[in-house]
Protein backbone atom coordinates (compact mmCIF):
# COMPACT_ATOMS: atom_id res chain seq x y z
CA UNK A 1 0.00 0.00 0.00
CA UNK A 2 1.22 3.19 -1.05
CA UNK A 3 1.09 6.15 2.00
CA UNK A 4 1.10 9.93 1.58
CA UNK A 5 1.23 11.62 4.50
CA UNK A 6 2.01 15.85 4.92
CA UNK A 7 3.46 15.85 8.18
CA UNK A 8 5.21 18.74 10.10
CA UNK A 9 6.89 18.20 13.37
CA UNK A 10 5.67 16.54 16.42
CA UNK A 11 2.60 15.95 15.62
CA UNK A 12 3.09 14.42 12.03
CA UNK A 13 6.17 12.94 13.27
CA UNK A 14 4.58 10.91 16.24
CA UNK A 15 1.95 10.11 13.91
CA UNK A 16 4.47 8.37 11.52
CA UNK A 17 5.58 6.29 13.88
CA UNK A 18 2.78 4.98 14.80
CA UNK A 19 1.25 4.29 11.11
CA UNK A 20 4.95 2.44 10.40
CA UNK A 21 4.13 0.11 13.18
CA UNK A 22 0.53 -0.30 12.02
CA UNK A 23 1.66 -1.26 8.60
CA UNK A 24 5.23 -2.29 8.40
CA UNK A 25 4.93 -3.19 5.28
CA UNK A 26 3.42 0.33 3.75
CA UNK A 27 5.80 2.19 1.38
CA UNK A 28 4.94 5.84 2.94
CA UNK A 29 5.89 9.05 1.65
CA UNK A 30 6.36 11.82 3.59
CA UNK A 31 6.13 15.52 2.03
CA UNK A 32 7.51 17.69 4.98
CA UNK A 33 6.63 21.42 5.41
CA UNK A 34 9.59 24.01 5.13
CA UNK A 35 7.79 26.88 5.77
CA UNK A 36 9.50 26.70 10.03
CA UNK A 37 13.10 27.10 8.03
CA UNK A 38 15.66 29.09 9.10
CA UNK A 39 19.11 30.39 8.69
CA UNK A 40 20.94 31.20 12.06
CA UNK A 41 24.47 31.19 12.34
CA UNK A 42 25.08 30.95 8.21
CA UNK A 43 23.11 27.43 8.94
CA UNK A 44 20.22 26.54 6.83
CA UNK A 45 17.88 24.48 9.81
CA UNK A 46 14.71 22.59 8.62
CA UNK A 47 13.17 22.01 12.17
CA UNK A 48 10.19 19.76 10.82
CA UNK A 49 12.54 17.33 8.56
CA UNK A 50 14.51 16.84 11.23
CA UNK A 51 11.89 16.22 13.66
CA UNK A 52 10.47 13.43 11.29
CA UNK A 53 14.06 12.22 10.84
CA UNK A 54 14.87 12.02 14.12
CA UNK A 55 11.91 10.49 15.65
CA UNK A 56 11.78 8.20 12.84
CA UNK A 57 15.09 7.41 13.07
CA UNK A 58 15.62 6.72 16.91
CA UNK A 59 16.99 10.35 17.77
CA UNK A 60 14.83 12.23 18.75
CA UNK A 61 14.73 13.74 21.85
CA UNK A 62 11.16 12.25 23.71
CA UNK A 63 10.34 14.20 26.38
CA UNK A 64 10.66 17.62 24.16
CA UNK A 65 9.50 15.99 20.63
CA UNK A 66 12.25 18.40 18.76
CA UNK A 67 16.26 18.00 18.79
CA UNK A 68 18.79 15.73 19.89
CA UNK A 69 18.37 12.97 22.30
CA UNK A 70 21.33 12.94 24.67
CA UNK A 71 22.26 16.71 23.47
CA UNK A 72 24.59 19.34 24.96
CA UNK A 73 24.76 23.17 24.22
CA UNK A 74 28.60 23.99 23.90
CA UNK A 75 28.49 25.60 20.77
CA UNK A 76 25.37 27.78 21.64
CA UNK A 77 27.52 28.86 25.27
CA UNK A 78 30.24 30.02 22.96
CA UNK A 79 28.53 31.84 20.57
CA UNK A 80 26.84 33.99 23.11
CA UNK A 81 30.20 34.33 25.04
CA UNK A 82 31.12 36.09 21.60
CA UNK A 83 27.56 38.41 21.82
CA UNK A 84 26.60 36.24 18.93
CA UNK A 85 22.78 35.38 18.41
CA UNK A 86 19.61 34.83 18.67
CA UNK A 87 20.51 32.99 22.09
CA UNK A 88 16.15 32.38 22.11
CA UNK A 89 16.31 29.44 19.61
CA UNK A 90 18.03 26.50 20.99
CA UNK A 91 20.47 24.53 18.85
CA UNK A 92 22.36 21.65 20.17
CA UNK A 93 26.14 20.46 19.63
CA UNK A 94 24.81 17.11 17.81
CA UNK A 95 22.07 18.79 16.17
CA UNK A 96 24.51 21.38 15.26
CA UNK A 97 26.44 18.96 12.75
CA UNK A 98 23.02 18.08 10.80
CA UNK A 99 22.69 22.10 9.76
CA UNK A 100 26.28 21.97 8.96
CA UNK A 101 26.29 19.10 6.65
CA UNK A 102 22.98 19.78 4.67
CA UNK A 103 24.31 23.81 4.47
CA UNK A 104 27.68 22.42 3.04
CA UNK A 105 25.69 20.02 0.52
CA UNK A 106 23.27 23.25 -0.42
CA UNK A 107 26.17 25.35 -0.56
CA UNK A 108 27.65 22.81 -3.26
CA UNK A 109 24.80 23.03 -5.58
CA UNK A 110 22.49 19.86 -3.99
CA UNK A 111 18.94 20.79 -3.88
CA UNK A 112 17.27 20.25 -0.44
CA UNK A 113 15.62 16.63 -1.63
CA UNK A 114 19.06 15.27 -2.15
CA UNK A 115 20.21 16.65 0.68
CA UNK A 116 17.25 15.57 3.07
CA UNK A 117 17.67 12.00 1.18
CA UNK A 118 21.50 12.01 2.35
CA UNK A 119 20.47 12.72 6.14
CA UNK A 120 18.17 10.07 5.70
CA UNK A 121 20.86 7.89 4.54
CA UNK A 122 22.35 7.64 8.12
CA UNK A 123 18.80 7.59 9.97
CA UNK A 124 17.24 5.75 8.05
CA UNK A 125 13.48 6.68 8.76
CA UNK A 126 11.91 3.87 7.23
CA UNK A 127 9.92 6.19 4.83
CA UNK A 128 10.82 8.55 1.90
CA UNK A 129 11.20 12.45 3.41
CA UNK A 130 10.83 14.62 0.48
CA UNK A 131 10.83 18.40 1.67
CA UNK A 132 7.54 20.50 -0.29
CA UNK A 133 9.78 21.79 -2.32
CA UNK A 134 13.06 22.58 -3.27
CA UNK A 135 13.00 26.43 -3.25
CA UNK A 136 12.99 28.74 -0.04
CA UNK A 137 9.82 29.31 1.47
CA UNK A 138 10.09 30.78 5.13
CA UNK A 139 6.48 30.96 7.27
CA UNK A 140 6.09 34.68 8.76
CA UNK A 141 3.46 36.21 11.23
CA UNK A 142 2.28 39.74 11.41
CA UNK A 143 1.91 40.61 15.16
CA UNK A 144 1.44 43.96 17.34
CA UNK A 145 4.28 44.69 19.63
CA UNK A 146 3.01 44.17 23.13
CA UNK A 147 5.14 47.13 24.55
CA UNK A 148 5.79 49.16 21.85
CA UNK A 149 2.63 48.78 19.63
CA UNK A 150 4.03 48.44 17.00
CA UNK A 151 3.09 46.20 13.71
CA UNK A 152 5.78 43.26 12.35
CA UNK A 153 6.38 41.13 10.58
CA UNK A 154 8.37 38.06 12.05
CA UNK A 155 9.77 34.54 11.52
CA UNK A 156 7.21 31.68 12.53
CA UNK A 157 10.64 30.61 14.97
CA UNK A 158 10.66 34.10 16.50
CA UNK A 159 6.69 34.33 17.14
CA UNK A 160 6.87 30.45 18.55
CA UNK A 161 10.17 30.25 20.20
CA UNK A 162 10.86 33.63 21.35
CA UNK A 163 7.37 35.45 21.84
CA UNK A 164 5.92 31.67 22.80
CA UNK A 165 2.75 32.67 20.81
CA UNK A 166 1.69 35.50 23.63
CA UNK A 167 0.15 37.74 21.39
CA UNK A 168 -2.01 36.94 18.29
CA UNK A 169 -0.99 36.60 14.88
CA UNK A 170 -2.70 38.50 12.91
CA UNK A 171 -1.50 37.15 9.60
CA UNK A 172 0.63 33.86 8.46
CA UNK A 173 2.51 34.80 5.28
CA UNK A 174 3.89 31.68 3.98
CA UNK A 175 6.84 34.00 2.24
CA UNK A 176 7.99 32.39 -1.27
CA UNK A 177 5.34 29.88 -1.31
CA UNK A 178 3.34 31.56 -4.67
CA UNK A 179 7.10 31.20 -6.62
CA UNK A 180 7.93 27.73 -5.14
CA UNK A 181 7.70 24.19 -6.99
CA UNK A 182 6.77 20.99 -5.76
CA UNK A 183 9.99 18.92 -4.65
CA UNK A 184 10.59 16.19 -7.36
CA UNK A 185 8.88 12.98 -6.61
CA UNK A 186 5.80 15.13 -4.53
CA UNK A 187 3.45 15.37 -7.35
CA UNK A 188 3.97 11.77 -8.60
CA UNK A 189 3.88 10.46 -4.75
CA UNK A 190 0.40 12.08 -4.62
CA UNK A 191 -0.66 10.59 -8.51
CA UNK A 192 0.23 7.27 -7.24
CA UNK A 193 -0.92 6.82 -3.76
CA UNK A 194 -3.36 4.45 -2.85
CA UNK A 195 -4.53 6.53 0.48
CA UNK A 196 -3.44 10.15 1.57
CA UNK A 197 -3.12 11.28 5.24
CA UNK A 198 -2.80 14.89 7.19
CA UNK A 199 -1.64 13.59 10.31
CA UNK A 200 -2.83 15.54 13.50
CA UNK A 201 -0.43 18.22 12.28
CA UNK A 202 -0.52 22.07 12.77
CA UNK A 203 -3.61 23.25 9.80
CA UNK A 204 -2.05 26.08 9.00
CA UNK A 205 1.59 26.58 9.48
CA UNK A 206 2.20 22.96 8.76
CA UNK A 207 -0.20 21.36 6.13
CA UNK A 208 -1.86 24.63 5.10
CA UNK A 209 1.87 25.50 4.49
CA UNK A 210 2.41 22.47 2.10
CA UNK A 211 -0.84 22.90 0.20
CA UNK A 212 0.02 26.69 -0.32
CA UNK A 213 3.10 25.41 -3.08
CA UNK A 214 1.05 25.71 -6.19
CA UNK A 215 0.22 22.48 -7.69
CA UNK A 216 0.24 20.41 -4.41
CA UNK A 217 -3.64 21.00 -2.94
CA UNK A 218 -4.93 20.68 -7.01
CA UNK A 219 -2.81 17.42 -6.89
CA UNK A 220 -4.27 16.39 -4.13
CA UNK A 221 -7.65 17.38 -5.00
CA UNK A 222 -7.33 15.47 -8.43
CA UNK A 223 -5.92 12.29 -6.49
CA UNK A 224 -7.91 9.09 -6.71
CA UNK A 225 -6.84 7.91 -3.63
CA UNK A 226 -9.44 8.78 -0.83
CA UNK A 227 -7.80 11.76 1.40
CA UNK A 228 -8.39 11.33 5.40
CA UNK A 229 -7.20 13.66 8.12
CA UNK A 230 -7.00 13.20 11.74
CA UNK A 231 -8.16 16.60 14.23
CA UNK A 232 -4.96 18.16 15.77
CA UNK A 233 -7.76 20.07 17.84
CA UNK A 234 -8.90 18.03 20.69
CA UNK A 235 -12.27 19.39 23.20
CA UNK A 236 -11.66 22.85 21.59
CA UNK A 237 -7.66 23.61 22.16
CA UNK A 238 -5.03 22.11 20.31
CA UNK A 239 -3.10 19.47 22.25
CA UNK A 240 0.03 21.24 21.81
CA UNK A 241 1.82 24.09 20.09
CA UNK A 242 0.02 27.15 18.90
CA UNK A 243 -2.46 26.28 16.23
CA UNK A 244 -5.63 28.11 18.04
CA UNK A 245 -3.63 31.80 17.72
CA UNK A 246 -2.72 30.32 13.91
CA UNK A 247 -5.98 29.41 12.95
CA UNK A 248 -7.09 32.33 14.78
CA UNK A 249 -5.78 34.40 12.47
CA UNK A 250 -7.07 32.62 9.25
CA UNK A 251 -10.37 33.10 10.59
CA UNK A 252 -10.91 29.51 11.64
CA UNK A 253 -12.60 28.51 15.11
CA UNK A 254 -10.48 25.96 17.08
CA UNK A 255 -12.70 23.15 17.05
CA UNK A 256 -12.59 19.56 15.63
CA UNK A 257 -15.58 20.36 13.03
CA UNK A 258 -14.22 23.48 11.87
CA UNK A 259 -11.09 22.34 10.89
CA UNK A 260 -12.13 19.65 8.52
CA UNK A 261 -14.50 22.19 7.33
CA UNK A 262 -11.33 24.57 6.39
CA UNK A 263 -9.91 21.62 4.58
CA UNK A 264 -13.17 21.44 3.26
CA UNK A 265 -14.72 18.93 0.65
CA UNK A 266 -12.33 19.24 -1.89
CA UNK A 267 -9.78 17.49 -0.46
CA UNK A 268 -10.82 15.40 2.73
CA UNK A 269 -12.75 12.61 2.26
CA UNK A 270 -12.66 11.14 5.71
CA UNK A 271 -11.44 12.92 9.00
CA UNK A 272 -11.32 11.63 12.82
CA UNK A 273 -12.11 13.61 15.75
CA UNK A 274 -11.47 12.67 19.14
CA UNK A 275 -14.19 10.91 21.10
CA UNK A 276 -14.25 13.98 23.57
CA UNK A 277 -15.27 15.76 20.51
CA UNK A 278 -18.69 13.27 19.17
CA UNK A 279 -21.10 16.10 19.07
CA UNK A 280 -18.13 17.36 15.77
CA UNK A 281 -19.12 14.25 13.50
CA UNK A 282 -22.95 15.27 12.73
CA UNK A 283 -21.62 18.39 11.71
CA UNK A 284 -18.72 16.96 9.61
CA UNK A 285 -20.91 14.25 7.90
CA UNK A 286 -23.26 17.07 7.02
CA UNK A 287 -20.77 19.14 4.72
CA UNK A 288 -20.19 15.67 3.01
CA UNK A 289 -17.35 14.55 4.83
CA UNK A 290 -17.34 11.35 6.61
CA UNK A 291 -16.40 11.38 10.38
CA UNK A 292 -16.01 9.00 13.31
CA UNK A 293 -15.09 9.58 16.55
CA UNK A 294 -12.12 7.59 18.00
CA UNK A 295 -9.35 8.08 20.79
CA UNK A 296 -6.65 10.39 19.15
CA UNK A 297 -4.11 11.35 22.11
CA UNK A 298 -0.86 9.95 21.05
CA UNK A 299 0.38 8.83 24.39
CA UNK A 300 1.62 5.62 23.59
CA UNK A 301 2.96 4.17 19.92
CA UNK A 302 -0.40 1.64 20.69
CA UNK A 303 -2.78 3.64 21.03
CA UNK A 304 -1.19 6.08 17.60
CA UNK A 305 -0.86 2.87 15.94
CA UNK A 306 -4.62 2.25 16.35
CA UNK A 307 -5.04 5.82 15.53
CA UNK A 308 -3.41 5.01 12.00
CA UNK A 309 -5.38 1.61 11.71
CA UNK A 310 -8.18 4.23 12.26
CA UNK A 311 -7.30 6.49 9.36
CA UNK A 312 -6.69 3.92 7.30
CA UNK A 313 -9.95 2.11 7.87
CA UNK A 314 -12.06 5.21 7.41
CA UNK A 315 -10.12 5.57 3.74
CA UNK A 316 -11.18 2.31 2.86
CA UNK A 317 -14.69 3.38 3.99
CA UNK A 318 -14.69 6.68 2.43
CA UNK A 319 -12.90 5.24 -1.46
P1 LIG B 1 5.05 20.92 14.97
O1 LIG B 1 5.58 21.28 13.63
O2 LIG B 1 6.10 20.39 15.88
O3 LIG B 1 4.21 21.97 15.58
O4 LIG B 1 4.15 19.65 14.70
P2 LIG B 1 2.90 19.37 13.75
O5 LIG B 1 2.48 20.55 12.98
O6 LIG B 1 3.18 18.12 13.00
O7 LIG B 1 1.82 19.01 14.84
C1 LIG B 1 1.39 19.99 15.75
C2 LIG B 1 0.00 19.64 16.16
O8 LIG B 1 0.01 18.33 16.73
C3 LIG B 1 -0.54 20.54 17.23
O9 LIG B 1 -1.56 21.37 16.68
C4 LIG B 1 -1.09 19.59 18.29
O10 LIG B 1 -2.38 19.94 18.73
C5 LIG B 1 -1.09 18.25 17.59
N1 LIG B 1 -0.87 17.14 18.49
C6 LIG B 1 0.21 16.91 19.27
N2 LIG B 1 0.03 15.78 20.00
C7 LIG B 1 -1.20 15.29 19.67
C8 LIG B 1 -1.97 14.16 20.09
O11 LIG B 1 -1.55 13.36 20.91
N3 LIG B 1 -3.19 14.01 19.51
C9 LIG B 1 -3.69 14.88 18.59
N4 LIG B 1 -4.90 14.64 18.09
N5 LIG B 1 -2.99 15.96 18.18
C10 LIG B 1 -1.78 16.16 18.71
N1 LIG C 1 11.45 24.78 20.00
C1 LIG C 1 11.47 25.52 21.12
O1 LIG C 1 10.44 25.69 21.72
N2 LIG C 1 12.64 26.11 21.55
C2 LIG C 1 13.81 25.94 20.92
O2 LIG C 1 14.83 26.47 21.33
C3 LIG C 1 13.81 25.12 19.74
C4 LIG C 1 14.97 24.84 19.02
C5 LIG C 1 14.93 23.95 17.94
C6 LIG C 1 16.09 23.59 17.28
C7 LIG C 1 16.05 22.69 16.22
C8 LIG C 1 14.83 22.15 15.83
O3 LIG C 1 14.78 21.28 14.81
C9 LIG C 1 13.67 22.50 16.48
C10 LIG C 1 13.70 23.40 17.52
N3 LIG C 1 12.54 23.76 18.21
C11 LIG C 1 12.59 24.56 19.32
C12 LIG C 1 11.27 23.25 17.77
C13 LIG C 1 10.65 24.07 16.64
O4 LIG C 1 10.67 25.43 16.85
C14 LIG C 1 9.18 23.69 16.55
O5 LIG C 1 8.95 22.37 16.87
C15 LIG C 1 8.55 23.79 15.25
O6 LIG C 1 9.21 24.40 14.25
C16 LIG C 1 7.17 24.36 15.50
O7 LIG C 1 6.39 23.96 14.51
CA1 LIG D 1 6.50 22.89 12.54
Amino acid sequence: MRIVVLAGGIGGARFLRGLKSAVPDADITVIGNTGDDIHLFGLKVCPDLDTVMYTLGGGINEDQGWGRTDESFTVKEELAAYGVGPTWFGLGDRDFATHIVRTQMLGAGYPLSAVTEALCDRWQPGVRLLPMSDDRVETHIAITEAGTGERRVIHFQEYWVRLRASVDAEAVVPVGAEQAKPAPGVLEAIAAADVIVFPPSNPVVSVGTILAVPGIREAIAAADAPVVGLSPIVGGAPVRGMADKVLAAVGVESTAAAVALHYGTELLDGWLVDTSDADAVAVVEAAGITCRAVPLMMTDPEATAEMARAALDLAEASR
